[in-house]
């Protein structure tokens, strides 16, 4: 099932490793066709080389739009060997058959992530690579399609073994990757499209990626896995600079992305923020004066949890902090800036990773979120709802108070990120028990109620962090009992989407226990 390769025709942007690998192509007696800009580094090395204009009798024109869009290159590619009918074209219109073709396409994710302008964006769609490219590996029974320069040692050592002949599993394995590479540049380019008109739908965007990097296993040490990016410039884990520190693990990329979207719900203008992430939940955010200070308040919340965890800031990171910050074992550090003096201090510790964005991400910002069923794929548009002051609807006797609704609103945005059933307590700008994962809202409640005596005693306070505390709840109460719970737990005000069936006998339940209770209108479940 080999086939012999005798033509190839080669048309690569990335030219990286493409002379040694024409070198090898050339000792096996293949005959290299090229456009112009291949032909000539081929060239330059001594090889011998027809340049395509030859092969076509056309030459390129259009600044090279058209070079390669020619019968005589498609009809090389895509005829059937051995059909009377074929060969019969192929001898009447001076077809030569093309048994091997080396494509890669030009640069378009890269220009588009450099933040080219939309002429040059567009000017590097590729329309010739990836119509050759199709067209070989649909006609992978004779023909072999190399994509990727990192499969050209293996293709050349193949011929090499196989007295230059490439067996058909290798050719089809070949076709798959090649189909793979232009669905993933189409959806680039769908994606880039969809984000430039503003279209939101996640149908419209593509969230096909290019792998990034494998890594050594998955959430667990028996799982594969890799790390695909997608050309978006959203500032967060994908596009952050490690500057000190291992790789990141599959868990520790997912927690970092957690604790960087966490953080980046709060603006500057509302002060220096910090969250501790793990397990991709928080175990501690606060807002404070000053970014050592939001730091620990941060820590308050959950010190035993926030043991190992992950750690975002939405300001650069100060030395004061990092002062702080290497007291503990931490697994991350992710912010948009560092100073000097905190990377000094940092560096001490050799494996805490240190992640500079160069910018926050937009909370506000549209975006794709894909998860993974059995057989298939849920595709939905990230949550990026945001509640602001105007949008409360006071529903109790008694309104909060201006610190209250601060809080509030503090407490529902870092709710938006905690897995549901999520209840946070917040006081003063800093969580003070927060609830996560359960499957019911009223364990939520408790658990975070408890968590927060238990910081307490390990600040060796007298009273539980929530006594005076607000709380926020992801989606509704569906009975009073949560409510209440928060109530013992010493909450003063409440804030949560409301619309239960039930929202009067809750209601009344807030009215009874003399708090007050605001409802969003809007709901964050995160599963
Ligand atoms: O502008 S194109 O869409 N039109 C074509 O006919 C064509 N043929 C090959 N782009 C085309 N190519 C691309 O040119 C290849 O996919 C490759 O990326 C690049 C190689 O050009 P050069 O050999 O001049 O560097």
């Amino acid at each position: 099932d080999g086939v012999r390769i005798r033509r190839a025709l080669l048309s690569v942007s990335d030219k990286s490793g493409l002379v040694a690998f024409a070198r090898s192509l050339a000792d096996a007696g293949v005959e290299l066709i090229s456009t112009g800009g291949t032909a000539k580094a081929i060239a330059a090395a001594g090889l011998a080389v027809r340049d395509v204009s030859e092969l076509t009798g056309f030459p390129e024109i259009m600044d090279g739009r058209v070079k390669t869009l020619h019968p005589n290159v498609h009809g090389g590619l895509l005829a059937i060997r051995d059909d009377g009918e074929h060969r019969a074209a192929m001898d009447a219109h001076g077809i030569e058959a093309i048994d091997l073709a080396v494509i890669n396409l030009y640069p378009f994710e890269e220009v588009r992530a450099a933040g080219g302008e939309a002429a040059e964006i567009i000017e590097n769609i590729d329309i010739g690579g990836p119509a050759m490219i199709r067209a070989a590996a649909k006609n992978h029974a004779y023909v072999t399609i190399v994509t990727d320069p990192d499969d050209y040692a293996r293709v050349a050592e193949t011929l090499a073994e196989n007295d230059g002949m490439v067996p058909l599993a290798l050719r089809r394995e070949l076709a798959a990757l090649a189909y793979g590479r232009t669905a993933a540049y189409d959806a680039a380019i769908s994606g880039w499209f969809a984000g430039d008109l503003g279209i939101e739908a996640p149908r419209h965007r593509g969230f096909g990626g290019q792998l990034r990097e494998v890594m050594r296993y998955g959430e667990n040490p028996h799982q594969k896995a890799a790390f695909y990016v997608n050309g978006d410039r959203r500032p967060g884990v994908a596009t952050a600079e490690l500057l000190q520190g291992k790789k990141l693990s599959y868990n520790n990329i997912n927690d970092t992305d957690a604790a960087f979207e966490l953080v980046s719900e709060f603006a500057l203008a509302d002060g220096p923020a910090c969250a501790i992430i793990k397990h991709a939940n928080p175990c501690g955010v606060a807002v404070a004066s000053s970014q050592a200070d939001a730091y620990r308040r941060a820590l308050r919340c959950d010190p035993t949890s926030a043991f190992g965890g992950i750690l975002a800031f939405n300001c650069e990171l100060e030395a004061e902090t990092a002062e702080e910050i290497v007291k503990l074992m931490t697994e991350v550090i992710i912010a948009p800036a560092v100073s000097a003096a905190a990377q000094q201090i940092i560096a001490k510790k050799k494996n805490l990773r240190l992640l500079v964005t160069g910018a926050m991400a937009d909370p506000a910002a549209a975006g794709v979120h894909v998860k993974s069923v059995a057989g298939g794929l849920l595709v939905q548009e990230r949550d990026n709802g945001r509640i602001a002051q105007s949008a409360l609807q006071v529903v109790t006797k008694r309104a909060p108070s201006d610190a209250e609704i601060a809080d509030l609103l503090f407490a529902f945005r870092v709710g938006k990120h905690v897995k549901s059933n999520a209840i946070v307590y917040a006081r003063d700008g800093a969580t003070v028990g927060i609830g996560a994962g359960q499957m019911s809202r009223v364990d939520s409640a408790r658990i975070a109620a408890r968590k927060s005596e238990d910081a307490a005693l390990a600040a060796g306070e007298a009273k539980p962090l929530t006594a005076g505390s607000v709380v926020a709840s992801d989606a509704f109460f569906p009975f009073a009992d949560g409510l209440l719970s928060a109530v013992e737990a010493g909450a003063t005000a409440v804030i949560q989407p409301g619309g239960s069936m039930r929202d009067a006998e809750v209601i009344a339940a807030a009215d009874e226990a003399g708090i007050a209770m605001v409802f969003t209108g809007m709901r964050h479940f995160r599963h």
